[in-house]
């Protein structure tokens, strides 16, 4: 009966190594999870990322609220490119011009975009030569 002893520890410390183990990789899959789930809640659709622009207005659409600009490099969002923004407020048309340098914030929700605060950096001139 003695020479059996070690082999039922063997197997029980097997036994119980196998939940052990199981346990572990529950943790891990729930650090998973909970990582997703941290990761998700900062990429939520609903939450607004803003973005600092700056660019060149090239085409200038009142009616549809909208400026086609070439802008610059935009860190972590996008490269330069020449595109339409549509514009929070209207008033912003009432001082720009086709060729001005601008600075706005762009204001990423979801799928949509606005731009916001334009200013002008620098107007557009008639080259004088
Ligand atoms: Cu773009």
């Amino acid at each position: 009966m003695t020479g059996f002893k070690p082999v039922v520890m063997r197997c029980a410390l097997r036994k119980f190594r196998r939940p052990v183990i199981m346990r572990i990789r529950r943790v891990t899959e729930l650090a998973a999870v909970a990582l997703v789930s941290v990761i998700a809640c900062r990429a939520e659709p609903g939450a607004a990322r803003h973005y600092a622009l700056t660019g060149t207005v090239l085409g200038i659409d009142r009616e549809k609220g909208q400026l086609v600009i070439q802008h610059d490099d935009i860190p972590g969002y996008m490269s330069a490119m020449i595109m339409t923004f549509q514009v929070a407020d209207p008033s912003a048309f009432d001082q720009l011009q086709g060729g001005d340098q601008i600075r706005a914030d762009l204001v990423v929700t979801g799928s949509t975009s606005m731009l916001e605060h334009i200013t002008i950096v620098r107007r557009w001139r008639p080259s004088t030569q």
